[in-house]
C-alpha cells in the first residue's frame, strides 16, 4: 500500500474490510474523492459507537477528500435489522424529525462545513428516497436484486428462524438506493461504515453496477467494533450509553469515561479516536509501559476527546471537577458542577427545615447510628459542601443548602452523599 492516509488508517487499525483495496488505494492516490457514511435517527443524539466511521471520514477530509454526511430521515423510518436480532419497533414521523435534528446539529460540531473545495456536506436521504413510488421501487431497483442475494446476507440469513418482516428485509435495498444516488449525484465513491455494514455498503455496489452500462468504480470500507482487552463491551458504563449530547451525558461523565480507560486500551483508544499525530501516540504509549501511574496517555485521550466533541470550556470544567473530588476540595465547585460531579452517588431526601447534623446523619442513613455518627463529627470524618463539621450542635440550614436544594456530605475519605431537600 502506497497511500499516506490509508497507511495512517491501516496503523490506527481502522481499517477491517475492503470491497477492493488494490483499486481504492490507486483512486486514492489520484485524485481526492467525495465519500459517505449514514447515521439513522434511532435517537435524538448520536453515542460514542457512531463515531468511529465518522472521525474516519473527518481523517479523509483532513487528507483533502470531501464527506458526505448522510441523515437516514427515510431509512429511520424503517429501521436497520444489522446486527439485530429482533425486529426493531416503528418510531413516530414526530420523532424521527426531531431526533435528525438532534443528530445533525452533533455532526455539524464535528465536520468543517465552511473548507472551500472539500467542506462536508449534509444530506437526508428523505430527499430522494421519499418521492420513490411502490412500482416504480420493485420495477426500477426490486428487479435489480436477487431474493437469493439478499438471502444470503448475514444480517438478513441470521434471522430467518426468528423471523424478519418484509420491512426490514428491504432496508439493505434502500441503503443500497442511496449509495447510487450518491454515486450519481455527488460522485461518491466509498461509503464507510462500522463492521455491521458490510452487508449494506454491498447492495450499495451491486445496485450501482447493475444500473450503469460503464465500468463503475465505487468502493466500501468497513471499521472494526472497538473491543477491550477484559473482554466487556465498549462504550457502555453503568449509567449505559456514552452520549454526545451534554444533556444525556454530561461534559464531566464523558471525560470520565475517558480518563477510566484501561492501559491495555488507551493506546488502541488514542489511535482510534484522536487526531494526535503517530509520533505522540507511540510517546505516551512509552508513558503506559515505563510510567504508567502517571496516566499520561488517559489524560490525553479524554482531553482530547472533550475538547472535539464538548469544546474548550466544558473540559476546563471537567478538570476542575475531577481535580476538586481528587483533593477533596469541593469550595472550588458551582452548585452546578456539584450537581454534576455528585450525580451518581447515594442520595436521600429529606423535609426541608433546620436539622442538626448528627440527626441527618442517620436519618439519612450515612452513619449507621447515632453513636457512631457523633464519633464521625468528632473525629473530624465528616464533611458539608467541602467543608469541615466538628461541632455536635451545628445545624444544617439555608447556608448549607445549595441553590436551596442539595448539600454534599462526606464520611470519610471517599463516600459522598448527596442530601435532596424537598
Ligand atoms: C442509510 C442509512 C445509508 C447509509 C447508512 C445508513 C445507516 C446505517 C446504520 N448505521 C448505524 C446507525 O445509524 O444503521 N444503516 O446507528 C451505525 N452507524 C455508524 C456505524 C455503525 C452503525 O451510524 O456505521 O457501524 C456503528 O459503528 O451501526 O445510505
Amino acid at each position: 500500500m502506497t497511500n499516506e492516509l490509508l497507511q495512517d488508517l491501516e496503523w490506527r487499525g481502522l481499517l477491517y474490510q475492503q470491497t477492493d483495496a488494490e483499486g481504492m488505494t490507486k483512486l486514492l492516490d489520484e485524485q481526492s474523492v467525495s465519500l459517505y457514511c449514514g447515521v439513522d435517527p434511532t435517537a435524538d443524539s448520536m453515542h460514542i459507537g457512531h463515531i468511529v466511521p465518522l472521525l474516519t471520514l473527518r481523517r479523509f477530509q483532513k487528507a483533502g477528500h470531501r464527506p458526505i454526511l448522510l441523515v437516514g430521515g427515510a431509512t429511520g423510518m424503517i429501521g436497520d435489522p444489522s446486527g439485530r436480532s429482533e425486529e426493531r419497533q416503528l418510531q413516530t414521523v414526530e420523532q424521527i424529525d426531531k431526533n435528525v435534528q438532534g443528530i445533525r446539529s452533533q455532526l455539524e460540531r464535528i465536520f468543517d462545513f465552511a473548507e472551500d473545495g472539500n467542506g462536508a456536506q449534509l444530506v437526508n436521504n428523505r430527499d430522494w428516497i421519499g418521492d420513490i413510488n411502490t412500482i416504480e421501487f420493485l420495477r426500477d431497483y426490486g428487479k435489480l436484486i436477487n431474493v437469493n442475494y439478499m438471502l444470503a446476507k448475514d444480517t438478513i440469513a441470521s434471522r430467518l428462524d426468528t423471523g424478519i418482516s418484509f420491512t426490514e428485509f428491504a432496508y439493505t435495498l434502500i441503503q443500497g438506493i442511496d449509495y447510487n444516488h450518491l454515486y450519481n449525484h455527488y460522485n461518491c465513491r466509498i461509503q464507510v461504515g462500522g463492521s455491521d455494514q458490510w452487508g449494506n455498503i454491498t447492495t450499495g455496489l451491486e445496485v450501482i453496477r447493475k444500473t450503469h452500462e460503464e465500468e463503475t468504480k465505487a468502493f466500501g470500507i468497513t471499521i472494526p467494533l472497538v473491543t477491550k482487552a477484559d473482554g466487556t463491551k465498549f462504550g457502555k458504563t453503568a449509567g449505559g450509553a456514552v452520549w454526545l449530547d451534554g444533556k444525556k451525558t454530561s461534559p464531566y461523565e464523558f471525560y470520565q469515561f475517558w480518563i477510566n480507560a484501561a492501559d491495555a486500551d488507551v493506546v488502541k483508544y488514542l489511535k482510534i479516536f484522536t487526531f494526535l499525530y503517530r509520533e505522540e501516540i507511540e510517546a505516551l504509549a512509552v508513558s503506559v509501559e515505563e510510567e504508567p501511574h502517571l496516566r499520561k496517555a488517559q489524560k490525553a485521550l479524554a482531553e482530547e476527546m472533550t475538547r472535539l466533541i464538548h469544546g474548550q470550556e466544558a473540559l476546563d470544567q471537567a478538570i476542575r471537577i475531577t481535580a476538586a473530588l481528587f483533593s477533596g476540595d469541593l469550595k472550588a465547585l458551582s452548585a452546578d458542577e456539584m450537581k454534576d460531579a455528585f450525580k451518581d452517588v447515594p442520595s436521600f431526601e429529606m423535609a426541608k427545615e433546620d436539622k442538626n447534623i448528627v440527626d441527618l446523619l442517620v436519618e439519612a442513613g450515612i452513619s449507621p447510628s447515632k453513636r457512631q455518627a457523633r464519633e464521625d463529627v468528632t473525629n473530624g470524618a465528616i464533611s458539608v459542601n467541602g467543608e469541615k463539621v466538628t461541632e455536635l450542635e451545628y445545624v444544617i440550614d439555608g447556608k448549607d443548602r445549595l441553590e436551596d436544594a442539595f448539600s454534599i456530605v462526606r464520611r470519610g475519605k471517599k463516600k459522598y452523599h448527596m442530601v435532596k431537600f424537598v
